[in-house]
Formats: structure tokens, sequence, C-alpha cells
């Protein structure tokens, strides 16, 4: 007889820089057209939002803006996330603001990946995004491009395992 397994939610929360690629992100690893795209002249005002279906959970995948202006949303957006993904804009390299947007996650407590995006224009090296952001070694550092759809499966299912070993210890 099948087996009728219950589905758990998770919420997973894309973070970054202005332009970083987070929109292009959740739409190049979805493959779907988002419930909601929360822009104006390509720059995200509010946040994006979309809901995938992924083996043992439901994902519900949003990502923030990166804009100063609507760095208001940033709380709001991560109230409740079980892990965070953190977008770097290798063609700007660490910012300020990646500095910011790490100690803010770094708060909440939970599992997060770092993607080092637009890795089709400039490759950043890892270890020199560790050692910038001071992160431990238990952080995973992939290079990604959402355009390409390098390693956007790689963030998540590297994402999930660390949620799901933390939820079972
Ligand atoms: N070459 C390349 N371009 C990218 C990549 N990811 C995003 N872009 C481009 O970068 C620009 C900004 O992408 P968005 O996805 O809107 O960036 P964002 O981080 O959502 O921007 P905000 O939400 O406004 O902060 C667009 O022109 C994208 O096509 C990537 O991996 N490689
Ligand atoms: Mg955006």
């Amino acid at each position: 007889m099948e087996t009728n397994k219950t589905k758990s939610m998770l919420k997973i929360v894309v973070f970054g820089a202005l332009d970083a690629g987070k929109t292009t992100f959740v739409e190049t690893l979805s493959g779907k057209e988002l419930l909601i795209k929360g822009e104006y002249g390509r720059i995200t005002n509010s946040f994006d939002f979309v809901q995938l279906d992924h083996e043992d959970y439901f994902i519900q995948l949003f990502a923030t803006p990166g804009h100063r202006r609507f760095s208001f949303m940033w709380p709001t957006i991560a109230t409740g996330m079980h892990g965070a993904i953190f977008l770097i804009d290798s063609t700007v390299g660490i910012s300020p603001v990646d500095k910011e947007l790490i100690e803010f996650i770094d708060n909440y407590k939970v599992p997060y990946v770092v993607a080092t995006n637009k890795d089709d224009l400039v490759h950043l090296p890892p270890e020199l995004v560790r050692e910038e952001l001071k992160l431990s070694d238990d952080v995973p550092i992939i290079n990604t491009s959402s355009v390409i759809k390098q390693n956007l499966d790689t963030v998540m299912n590297t994402l999930i395992n660390k949620i799901t070993d933390i939820n079972n210890k």
C-alpha cells in the first residue's frame, strides 16, 4: 500500500545587495512565473514570492529588495524563515551592504548558504569571500549564475540538507 507522507513547509528567503540577481535567481530556479514579483522599473520594492514542490518539502521561496530605501522590508520578510540564501554580486565584490546583511542573517540563527552570483561574468574566489565576510567553515559558498542556471539547484539542495540536519538533531 502506498504511504501518504505529509510534506513539511519550509520558508526560505533570498537576500543580497541591489542588483545581485535575487529576482532572477528565484525565477530561474523555480522555472515558473512568480506569484508575486514586487518590482517597478526592474528594482524590487517589496518582495518576490514563489512556491516550489521539493521532494520532502513544500518551499515558500521569497526574495528581498536590495535597495537601501526598501531595507525596512527585510525583518518583515525574514520573520519565520527556516533558512536563507545570500547572494553576492561577483561583479561588485564584497560591499558594506553585504557585511550588514550577513550580520542581519546571522542574528536569526538559521542555516544559510552564500552564493557568489554572476559567476558567468566574474569568478569570486570562495576563500576571499569567507575571509572578508568572516564566515565560519560550516557556511557553504557556491559560485552561481542566475541567468545560465549554474548551481542554483545545488544551492537549494545544500540549504535544505542543512535545515533537515538541524531538524533531525
Ligand atoms: N550575467 C548575469 N547577469 C545576471 C545574473 N543574475 C542577475 N543578472 C542580471 O542582473 C540584473 C539585476 O537582476 P535582478 O534579478 O533584478 O537583481 P535583484 O537582486 O533582484 O535586484 P533588486 O531586487 O532590485 O535588488 C538583471 O539585468 C539580470 O539579468 C547572473 O548570474 N549573471
Ligand atoms: Mg529583485
